[in-house]
């Protein structure tokens, strides 16, 4: 070969080449029995779409790879494994408009993802891929439900669900954003009621909330999950019912304003309102239930909706000012919140004022705060001093909440009470393309479990597996599937029909990674041990409340079972940001989804990956324009020619640097600022700017006069993460035989990564009049003295008098001067 045509930089040979050598040197295929540093570095495995793998899959997976080669070139037995999340909805819908069966499809799918995904060097452990319609990975899953069901936290229970007109199927409350279905934003979602499977995550709500507190976890994502799970602390307090000895109970979060409480509001389902409803008034409460049950719960609840409701004409009494006060049935208060009752309190709360005077009923203040309005023209919901309310009068409102509830918890009419927002999790759904729950109905047994061994329950390979509005499940059509005989007793019996949310298959897979193959069990307990919980977990936010509520809802729940260690799956969790393609997000109806085979083709994989991360901070995102990439191209390029040129293979094979020698003081200081700024740049996952310094640093490293082999190599083994294939050439180039990925990450030197001089600023008075430069740790003398002599300083300071001279040793200089 000619010196020429070695300088030209060739990605597509270079990165087919190292790709072999990858793989037969099993680079990135930790033992895990045997590793002694394990890292288990994990990004959110893909569903497989049938437009294959798109740029903003790419942008979080490549995060991933970043971190997780920073870590083996750290010295961990890094295990950066990848799998297919292949159930569900969206899969099967594809499928649907594709007329082809998901058995097909899907598969191919995944192939094509799999090639995608290798062209662009992930490192990760195809050895232990993960497919989740794969028999040998549901009948899992589906002992995972079996599991759950042992443990008394999978129940079965007919409650008003939320049903997707469009999914036709029902869906969790994590899957309904503001009322809508998450997978068609225009669609709102129903109530039905009908029996179904639930989690009882609510079991958990208040681990799941403490755990936040340590976690580290990006803050956007708990935030989020905080706020799904929804905690209030308040009271449960019983009203006496007027003419008879029963009581109702509400739930409030301000027991300090039940002097205000005067009138009382049930939820319209709530079961007492029949016997309470007068006879004049049944016919309009009638009306009045059927209306709010056709009711969307989005429009229940949404601000601003002009209040309704109907009066049942009956009575409760005010346990504290012993006055009867009138019930209602309103669409504004929720059955499945609290009690489904409240009493109404118009001068504090803005739904009962705004109530109220729709219906003109009395509004009492009792708590005074510094600027309320009189009369009032909103509630006050603020703090401040009891009135209205003796003998509380004059006590601070905070106080008197927990007075309140003391003192009638004496009597037994009160308790302190916390309530969740979090809602038990929906699992069944009347769909096809999911694991079979793997559950018997028999008529003298009742719901018997699928014993463990005769997992797992197939999906048959059905061809009329469209879903249907009736809510009967596709699987309910094919006698062959349902029809079996009750492992109890041996009767004819039937299987349940619904297949399992998708989120339940997501929800354990990063146990399974470490142990696939493993046809004994779920996980070997060693080898969990060793490798969980995931040290690293990078993925979308928009999953906060699904997947990753889920997961750590389902591990809590092993953990107590014995079945794993530690309180938490995922160490640490960060979320990337999301990729736009020139300012509008990324969507199949907008067509602009971009995908990676183009670019790979055209640039090469290494500037695809290194172009996608230099775009914005990680976890932020960025925009994708075309303009942006070449850039980056010429900068691998250069860096290829550069090294090409100054690498000289000699006769024996030896290499032998051009201009090498010493290196001039400020490029050593550069050298140790880079090496600092991308260790720690990664560690944070600010790959964009760890970027930018290496572009820096190159462009004094094509300046330099001298240079020797550790900076050569320094810069090298910097690109591994972001451009590994490129990486290993360099590092051919410098010599080696070994894989760059073996080599240990560059260190710095803090005392050389300082710069000896500093530039100080000189203030006169407060006011930046000046800098000057001088070497780091100038004794203060000579540095004011220096500041003397600023042609500016001698200009402002000039028939003053000096009062004081305040010294920042290394920053700043203030003199006063009056
Ligand atoms: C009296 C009161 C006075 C209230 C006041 C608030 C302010 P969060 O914070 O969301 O938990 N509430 C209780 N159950 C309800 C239901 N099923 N449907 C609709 N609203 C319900 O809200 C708790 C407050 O929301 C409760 O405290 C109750 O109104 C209302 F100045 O009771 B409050
Ligand atoms: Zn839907
Ligand atoms: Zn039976």
């Amino acid at each position: 070969m000619t010196a020429k045509s070695e300088n030209k930089y060739d990605p597509a040979a270079i990165e087919k080449k190292w790709h072999k050598i990858w793989d037969e040197q099993r680079l990135f295929a930790p033992d895990h029995k045997t590793a002694k540093k394990p890292f288990y570095n994990l990004v959110m495995f893909p569903y497989p779409s049938g437009e294959g793998l798109h740029v903003g899959n790419c942008f979080a997976f490549i995060g991933g790879d970043i971190y997780g080669r920073y870590q083996l070139m750290n010295g961990y037995d890094v295990f950066e494994p990848m799998g297919f999340d292949a159930f569900g909805i969206h899969s099967e819908n594809f499928a649907i408009k594709k007329k082809t069966h998901p058995m097909k499809l899907i598969p191919s799918n995944i192939k094509n993802f799999r090639r995608q995904l290798k062209q662009l060097g992930f490192m990760f452990d195809w050895d232990h891929e993960v497919q989740t319609i794969d028999p040998d990975y549901y009948r899992w899953t589906q002992w995972v439900f079996l599991q759950l069901h042992k443990a008394g936290l999978a129940y079965r229970d007919k409650a008003p669900v939320n049903w997707c007109p469009e999914c036709q199927t029902v869906l969790s409350n994590e899957q309904v954003i503001s009322g809508m279905c998450e997978r068609h934003p225009e669609t709102a979602v129903e109530r039905r009621d009908t029996e179904q499977w639930f989690f009882r995550i609510t079991d958990y709500a208040q681990r799941l909330l403490d755990n936040l507190e340590w976690i580290d976890w990006s803050d956007i994502t708990k935030t989020a999950q905080r706020n799904w799970i929804g905690r209030s602390e308040g009271a449960d307090i019983e009203f006496q019912l007027e003419g008879c000895d029963k009581r109702i109970c509400v739930f409030t979060t301000r027991p300090d304003t039940l002097f205000g409480a005067t009138y009382m509001v049930l939820a319209p389902e709530h079961p007492i309102v029949d016997e309470l409803t007068a006879p004049a008034q049944r016919e309009a409460v009638k009306r009045y239930r059927e209306e709010a049950s056709r009711k969307k719960e989005i429009d229940r609840l949404a601000a601003g909706q002009e209040k309704t409701g109907v009066s049942l004409g009956a009575h409760a009494i005010n346990p504290i000012t012993n006055k009867p006060i009138p019930i209602w049935i309103s669409d504004y208060v929720l059955m499945d919140y609290g009690t489904g009752a409240i009493m109404a309190v118009p001068a504090h709360d803005q739904r009962d004022f705004e109530f109220a005077t729709v219906f003109k009923l009395p509004i009492v203040q009792v708590i005074d705060g510094p600027d309320v309005k009189q009369p009032l023209e909103e509630a006050y919901t603020g703090d401040g001093k009891m009135i209205n309310s003796a003998p509380y009068d004059g006590m601070d409102c905070r106080e008197v909440m927990k007075k309140i509830t003391a003192d009638l918890e004496a009597k037994g009419l009160a308790r302190s009470q916390v309530q969740y927002r979090l809602r038990d999790w929906c699992i069944s759904r009347q769909r096809y393309w999911g694991p079979p729950i793997p559950m018997i109905h028999c008529e003298k047994c009742g719901i018997v479990p699928v014993p463990q061994e005769d997992l797992p329950v197939r999906l048959p390979e059905a061809d009329n597996f469209m879903p249907d509005a009736s809510g009967r499940p596709p699987l309910a059509r094919f006698e062959e599937f349902y029809k079996t005989t009750c492992p109890k007793c041996g009767k004819e019996a039937r299987r349940d029909t619904d297949v399992n949310d998708t989120f339940l298959d997501s929800a354990w897979y990063f146990l399974r990674y470490p142990n696939t193959g493993n046809d004994k069990v779920a996980w070997d307990p060693e080898i969990t041990r060793k490798w969980l919980p995931v040290d690293m977990y990078i993925g979308g936010n928009e999953h906060a409340v699904l997947h990753l509520m889920y997961t750590r809802f389902i591990y809590m729940a092993f953990k107590d079972m014995g079945l794993v260690e530690g309180q938490e799956p995922f160490k640490k969790f960060r979320a990337h940001g999301l990729l736009i393609k020139e300012g509008n997000k990324m969507s199949k109806s907008r067509g602009n989804i971009v995908t990676p085979d183009d670019y790979v083709e055209r640039y090469g994989a290494d500037t695809l990956r290194m172009y996608l991360m230099f775009l914005g901070p990680f976890q932020e995102g960025g925009d994708f324009r075309d303009t942006g990439i070449n850039g980056v191209r010429r900068f691998l390029e250069r860096s290829y020619r550069f090294f090409a040129e100054h690498c000289e293979r000699s006769k024996d094979n030896g290499v032998r640097m051009k201009n090498e020698g010493e290196l001039a003081k400020p490029l050593l200081t550069k050298i140790h600022q880079t090496i600092r700024k991308v260790t720690q740049d990664i560690e944070n996952l600010s790959y964009n700017t760890a970027i930018a310094a290496m572009m820096e640093l190159f462009n004094e490293l094509k300046a330099a006069e001298k240079i020797n082999r550790w900076t050569l190599e320094s810069f090298a083994l910097m690109l591994t993460p972001f451009t590994p294939h490129l990486a290993e050439e360099l590092w051919e180039l410098l010599g080696h035989s070994e894989t760059i990925h073996r080599a240990t990450w560059p260190e710095y030197d803090q005392a050389l990564a300082t710069t000896d001089t500093v530039d100080i600023a000189i203030q006169i008075n407060g006011k930046l009049r000046g800098t000057i430069q001088v070497a780091r740790d100038t004794n203060r003398e000579v540095v004011e003295s220096a500041c003397m002599e600023h042609e500016k300083v001698k200009q402002h300071i000039e028939g003053k008098t000096i009062r004081k001279v305040i010294y920042i040793p290394n920053k700043i200089v203030n003199i006063v001067a009056t």
